[in-house]
């Protein structure tokens, strides 16, 4: 009897804490399944010269380096699915002449990006440009085009039916430089518009429903939400 009676307050007792929430590290909350470091996956991306690049409507990466040395940019992401991949990329190009150089080169781009789960650049990313020139390759009275950029452009409900998709180039074409080859970009395409040298801005986008390497879609982590707009 005794017996029984020591097994039913060790019960009730392990039923009662099971009860209370545990509390997280610094007790100020329950105890809930944060992220780890293992859970993410590495983002290898290079830009000829520059990009910005948002997941889910949210900034995650910016080139460091606006224009030479060409370099990789590494960086841990959480991934989450579906995940909506936004890209900025704009070649090094004077804005009223679409040179480089003080106006008197003509210069060409490439964009390349591999994530540790799959994704990679190809031509179902889809593409648009924004900046072109100097048109017709006039180097001697260069003119430029520009088209407005939307201000959503890089928001998980943005509208990119309508465009084209992205070009592939060859590795010869883009002529990348040695961070590229100290990388991991196995797999993954270099993408632009169909011209490399004229197009100087230009955004692309990719939605992927599920981690493309066959990974199963990770649980919901809990998900701090910061504006990067330095509205608030
Ligand atoms: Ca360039
Ligand atoms: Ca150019």
């Amino acid at each position: 009897m005794k017996t029984f009676s020591i097994a039913l307050i060790l019960a009730l007792t392990f039923a009662a804490q099971a009860q209370q929430p545990e509390k997280g590290k610094g007790g100020k909350g329950p105890k809930i399944a944060k992220p780890r470091i293992t859970d993410t996956v590495r983002a290898n991306i290079y830009a000829d010269n520059w990009f910005k690049l948002y997941i889910n409507g949210n900034l995650v990466a910016v080139d460091s380096i606006s224009f030479i040395p060409h370099n990789v940019i590494s960086v841990d992401i959480l991934p989450e699915y579906p995940m909506t991949i936004a890209v900025m990329a704009k070649d090094n190009a004077d804005k009223d002449t679409g040179l480089e150089y003080n106006n008197t080169n003509l210069g060409d781009a490439g964009f390349i990006l591999k994530f540790g789960d799959g994704t990679v650049t190809d031509k179902t990313w889809k593409a648009k440009s924004y900046f072109h020139g100097p048109v017709n390759r006039d180097m001697n009275n260069p003119k430029t085009e520009h088209f407005p950029i939307p201000d959503d452009w890089y928001e998980t409900a943005f509208d990119d039916s309508k465009w084209d998709n992205a070009v592939e180039h060859t590795e010869e074409a883009v002529g990348p430089k040695s961070p590229y080859y100290e990388n991991d970009f196995a797999g993954a395409k270099w993408i632009w518009t169909k011209d490399l040298a004229l197009d100087n801005t230009v955004i692309f986008r990719k939605t992927i429903s599920s981690p493309p390497n066959g990974d199963s879609i990770p649980r919901k982590w809990p998900r701090g939400v910061i504006d990067a707009s330095e509205k608030h």
